[in-house]
């Protein structure tokens, strides 16, 4: 199976997971557009009825839009039942890495707010811990001084070898996320250590809006690999 196939596979689980008239947290990137077209296709088939979406980004507004999934927000449900939504890393604890989409803000609003949180992986996302894989920590910051913003975030990790990147659009501007800040790219040579503690170091930072850590949110993780599908319940 490809990559996108195993994503596909983790996807449909856990649209199973869904009941008619649940409020659902619809979440964003490759993995979840799979979750979030399945749950169109249910809607249509009438196999679901009385669903409401909460998208965690415009990207999925707009395909959700284009399924007829009905739309709300969290000012008119500030409670959800469930969400669906990918992750770029799972520990052994869970904990996540999100973000590399640029949609961690949204999402960790919506995912926060959610009952039951079902991330979905293909089982390249396991990590020993978070930050192993060299690949991005997003940090989203605001524009004004990022710079600033981004020093103090490569000091904090000094001792991780952090570097702190801004994230570039493909024209080579700052990336802007749906709530017009950039996202500065933390790049961890080694574990940092306590996350509950990093985490609270990051958000110290003035001009840090949120980090792509999603600690102890997730309450199941369902993982799609080549010997089939692994589900981790918190
Ligand atoms: O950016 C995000 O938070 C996405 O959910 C990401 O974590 C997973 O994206 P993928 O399903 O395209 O790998």
């Amino acid at each position: 199976l490809t990559q996108d196939e195993l994503k596909k596979v983790a996807a449909y689980k856990a649209v199973e997971f869904v009941e008619s008239g649940m409020v659902l947290g619809l979440g964003t990137g490759s993995t979840a557009k799979h979750a979030v077209d399945r749950i169109g296709e249910l809607l249509c088939q009438g196999k679901l009825n009385n669903i409401i979406g909460i998208p965690t980004s415009k990207k999925t507004q707009e395909q959700a839009i284009s399924l007829g999934i009905p739309l709300s927000d969290l000012d008119t449900h500030p409670t959800i039942d469930l969400a669906i939504d990918g992750a770029d890393e799972v520990d052994p604890q869970l904990n996540l890495v999100k973000g590399r989409g640029g949609s961690l803000l949204r999402e960790k609003m919506v995912e926060g707010a959610c009952k039951k949180f079902v991330c979905i992986v293909d089982e390249s996302k396991l990590v020993k811990y978070l930050g192993g894989s060299g690949l991005a920590l997003p940090i989203e910051v605001v524009p004004f001084c990022w710079k600033f913003t981004a020093d103090k975030l490569g000091n904090l990790f000094r001792d991780s070898g952090c570097v702190a990147r801004l994230r570039n659009d493909c024209k080579g501007d700052p990336f802007v996320t749906d709530n017009g800040n950039y996202i500065v790219d933390l790049f961890l040579k080694k574990d940092i250590g306590d996350l509950q503690v990093a985490g609270d170091a990051i958000l110290r930072i003035a001009g840090v809006v949120e980090h792509g850590m999603f600690l102890d949110m997730a309450t199941t993780v369902i993982v799609a690999g080549e010997l089939g599908i692994t589900i981790k319940n918190k």
